[in-house]
């Protein structure tokens, strides 16, 4: 029996082999990733592990797929079940792009602090909104709609199998194996012509919609290792010829603590794909739709937290716009500096990050009683607090991701109001909850206090 931890992380080493056969520079890119961190490892020993270990993180990626309808996204929904990942956190890219990028997504992912340490891989999926006529107009609208309607991303046989995964939470060897040839295969790049004219009416609009319902499958967009160091992922990504975006997105370099999320990419890359003329004739062309991201994690933050980490976005923003020319990586670690926390014990006391507490081996056994404030346990050496890494995405990020991969702007009517769509909307239209990611760290903290309360001996509880 192949249970779902394995499913999962056979599920991701065979899509990174697939990936890497289709796009070489990612190999690259992993390679790299892995000599950084084993640089790193070397040079910080275990301190370099402290948001997770080597064994996760070199293992650890994220993928990014795009799917049409919301009937798609039921389906891949069942697939990813089978894995164990469940959808969390809600993005709204409509909002957060300021070029043309009308999808909406989730992530789905392992919750369970076990089965992400076992592996934590990660799809953040995004879904097209053809109804949005700040993008589509209603003649563009009914004809994406009839297009996505007659195509079929997942044959039945997958999804009938990824029922039985996540009911039973296993599957016998062979069924296991069907299952995987199935799933990864619906992720592979298709050489099915693509119908030029079609996809160069969407491209108009946007080269995300293009992608997503220019075409009769999907294919997965990226797979994105993870780096202790990504600044100097960055130089030597360069160094070796390869053309990153302009910027790393997210939380700047600096000495502090590492919160969120930081990540940046090469550019996408032209590919051959096949494509058919009106005329009915096939030619090849070629299409830059896929690129290659790397990411660093940092510490989970609270709401507090996150809303001093959108502050500051505000605040680099308006500093940038003042000062044109100026590096914004530079402007941003001056304002990181003047308001962001420069350790995590103040992160900690300030209620800004998350962190699991654990009673200390060596606390004192001198019959003393300990403290009921969680922070004077710190303090006084009877409970640790380790950080708790970030497991999802930051919309900015992403839409700066999105953007600085698109060819064109796209088009959008600001006139017009758009489509509203939030996780309650995602969950009817899934059938199954969005978690929501706050909840999720939040409960994970709780419980290690309880944990604590209990290994103290303190039996009110702790604050
Ligand atoms: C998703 C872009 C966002 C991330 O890591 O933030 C993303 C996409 O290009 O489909 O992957
Ligand atoms: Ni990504």
């Amino acid at each position: 029996m192949i249970s779902q931890w394995q499913l999962r992380a056979a599920f991701a080493a065979r899509l990174s082999d697939m990936y890497g056969r289709e796009v070489p520079a990612y190999t690259t890119l992993v390679d790299v990733s892995r000599e950084v961190n084993e640089d790193v490892l070397r040079a910080r020993g275990a301190d370099a592990e402290r948001l997770g270990s080597i064994g996760r993180v070199t293992a650890e990626r994220h993928g990014a797929i795009r799917v049409g309808t919301p009937q798609e996204l039921r389906q891949v929904a069942r697939v990813f079940g089978a894995l164990g990942m469940h959808p969390v956190g809600f993005y709204d890219l409509r909002e957060a792009a300021a070029s043309a990028v009308p999808v909406i997504s989730t992530a789905f992912r392992p919750v369970d602090g076990e089965e992400l340490a076992r592996n934590p891989f990660r799809v953040f999926t995004s879904m097209l909104t053809p109804a949005d006529p700040r993008f589509f107009d209603a003649d563009l609208r009914s004809r994406l709609e009839a297009f996505l309607a007659g195509r079929e991303l997942f044959p039945p046989e997958l999804l009938v199998l990824a029922d039985r995964a996540e009911a039973e939470q296993e599957l016998p060897d062979a069924d296991a194996e069907r299952f995987l040839e199935l799933a990864v295969a619906a992720f592979e790049l298709s050489t099915e012509p693509i119908d030029k004219a079609w996809y160069e009416t969407l491209e108009q609009v946007s080269a995300v919609a293009a992608d997503i319902g220019g075409v009769r499958s999907t294919h997965i967009n990226h797979l994105t290792p993870r780096v202790l160091d990504i600044d100097e992922l960055y130089r030597r990504m360069t160094e070796r010829g390869i053309e990153m975006i302009d910027t790393i997105q997210g939380p700047p370099s600096w000495k502090g603590p590492d919160v969120l999320l930081r990540q940046t990419s090469f550019r996408a890359l032209a590919e051959p794909r096949a494509l058919r003329t009106p005329d009915g004739s096939v030619i090849n062309g070629a299409l830059r739709v896929r690129f290659g991201e790397v990411e660093a994690r940092g510490i989970a933050l609270t709401r507090t937290g996150r809303a001093l980490y959108d502050r500051l976005l505000g605040l680099i923003d308006q500093q940038a716009a003042g000062h044109p020319g100026t590096d914004r990586g530079e402007l941003a670690r001056t304002v990181w500096e003047q308001h962001m926390p420069g350790s995590e014990h103040e992160l900690a006391a300030q209620g800004l990050a998350y962190f699991t507490y654990r009673a200390a081996p060596d606390r004192p056994r001198d019959g003393s009683r300990p403290p009921t404030r969680v922070a004077d346990l710190v303090e006084q050496g009877w409970a640790r607090a380790e950080p708790i890494v970030y497991e999802d995405f930051l919309p900015r990020s992403a839409a700066g991701i999105f953007q600085s991969n698109l060819s064109g702007e796209g088009s959008r009517n600001n006139d017009l109001a758009g489509t509203a769509y939030d996780s309650a909307w995602l969950s009817g239209a899934m059938g199954r909850d969005v978690l929501d990611p706050f909840a999720l760290y939040e409960q994970q903290q709780n419980r290690s206090v309880a944990q604590v309360a209990r290994d103290l001996g303190l039996d009110g509880a702790l604050d």
